[in-house]
């Protein structure tokens, strides 16, 4: 047995998105979203799954306040519904899309929960995704736009701010893999998206810098991943340096070095792809952020792949548990990233911004034991401790999810809640990890 004895000062929180909870899709003038055309194309979510009831918290957000409340977490991280605000992605504001937020932000305030928002995950009004998305770079003036909005508006209450959620899910998953909304498969497309949205988050920092929002932070929430080499054989390193490159570094050295990986920008040349960088965006990327956010799930001993294309690192099974939707469960991977990033690009001050599993237990007597996710969190919240007692400046620790939800290409078929949706009445129970998070906010300390 081993006692975990966690900072005083680390700050604890639970994550959720716009598309994947609230539901009311049609309701108070919200306009339509890339996800509200994707999940209702046949083929690309499981089970045809759409967002349009999900968990309902556009009306039952009272409810979840008090869930997070009861749960005692210091943060709350959300999203905002772009095309709640501007349903045209650009032009006339929707009031009733800003009075929700305000109504979940007095909320989470009186409740004494610090709320973090996300401008981007993922939802982008259709009408901007019509003219080209984040292709065009259109889209950057009309982000910038609806963010210097939602700072004007909301910056005397809400101080810590993402502005882009997993950009190399928003380009590549999204518009190479296509797997994710909108669903193309052209890689000169995602670079280019994965550099405007770069460009996008830095006029977007520079534009609340200019509006001074006092004690304000403002952050970006990228990808993460660790990929162990299989051996010692120069091209099994390689493959995984790269894989982490793509990954990470293809975000990262923008951000703090004004300047994408050389090894990367050829390699996608090779592919048939170039980076289109326009005057002043290098120094607009880098313009000085407050913290960074990090998503962080899974990892893997991996190995070259010949003759694999694009992506040429594969996954070797060494045999590790995996969660529900398959992922190998590497906590190792976790602390590892967190000493890559912190020894590459210096003290920016980090927040896990996401972790967590998906285990899909049910309820049982009004109990859901969720023993899976318990081992996960407490494995990976070591693998966190150690990161900091090796010199790594982590604020604080964000799960994901508050609620199971709309799992994107996964429908709701995969639960990452520390609270079970019941779809059908939408009753939230939470499960034993929720009650095990609780504990250790309170205590600062558990046993592994
Ligand atoms: C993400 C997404 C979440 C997912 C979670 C589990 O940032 O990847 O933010 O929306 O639900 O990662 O896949």
């Amino acid at each position: 047995m081993a006692i975990i004895q966690l900072p005083q000062d680390l700050k604890f929180g639970v994550a959720t998105a716009a598309y994947q909870i609230e539901g009311a899709a049609n309701e108070d003038g919200r306009g339509q979203s890339i996800w509200d055309t994707f999940s209702k194309t046949p083929g690309k979510v499981d089970n045809g799954d759409n967002g349009d009831i999900a968990c309902d918290s556009y009306h039952r957000y009272e409810e979840d306040v008090q869930l997070i409340k009861e749960l005692g977490t210091d943060m709350y991280r959300f999203s905002v519904s772009w095309p709640r605000i501007f349903p045209n992605g650009t032009g006339e504001v929707n009031q009733k899309g800003l009075d929700y937020y305000h109504k979940l932000v007095d909320a989470l305030i009186q409740n004494d929960i610090e709320p973090m928002c996300t401008l981007y995950h993922w939802d982008l009004p259709q009408a901007l995704q019509d003219k080209g998305g984040w292709a065009n770079r259109d889209t950057i003036e009309a982000f910038v736009q609806y963010a210097e909005l939602m700072f004007q508006e909301f910056g005397g209450k809400i101080k810590k701010w993402i502005t882009i959620n997993e950009p190399w899910c928003v380009s590549f998953l999204s518009n190479y893999i296509g797997e994710h909304a909108p669903g193309h498969t052209d890689l000169q497309l995602a670079v280019d998206v994965s550099h405007h949205l770069l460009v996008a988050h830095g006029k977007a920092v520079k534009a609340f810098r200019r509006l001074g929002i006092e004690n304000g932070e403002i952050g970006i929430a990228p990808n993460s991943t660790w990929k162990e080499p299989f051996s010692t054989e120069q091209e099994d390193k390689d493959a995984c340096q790269r894989e982490i490159g793509f990954i990470i570094d293809w975000f990262f050295e923008p951000l703090f070095k004004g300047q994408y990986p050389d090894y990367l920008v050829e390699w996608y040349k090779q592919k048939g792809a170039t980076v289109h960088i326009a005057e002043g965006d290098m120094k607009l990327i880098q313009e000085p952020i407050d913290f960074v956010g990090i998503n962080y799930y899974d990892g893997s001993v991996a190995r070259y792949k010949k003759n694999s294309g694009l992506f040429d690192c594969e996954m070797i099974d060494m045999g590790y548990n995996r969660t529900d939707i398959g992922w190998p469960i590497y906590p190792e991977g976790f602390y590892k990233m967190l000493t890559y990033v912190h020894n590459k690009y210096g003290d920016t001050p980090i927040y896990i911004t996401e972790n967590g599993a998906c285990y899909n237990d049910d309820v049982h007597n009004n109990e859901v034991n969720d023993i899976g996710r318990i081992n996960y969190l407490k494995t990976h919240i070591a693998a966190l401790q150690r990161a900091m007692d090796s010199g790594v400046p982590v604020k604080g620790y964000i799960c994901w999810s508050l609620l199971d939800n709309f799992e994107w290409a996964k429908g709701y078929t995969m639960r990452f809640g520390l609270v079970h949706i019941n779809y059908r009445t939408l009753e939230r129970t939470p499960k034993d990890s929720y009650y095990w998070y609780q504990k250790i906010i309170q205590n600062k300390w558990y046993e592994l």
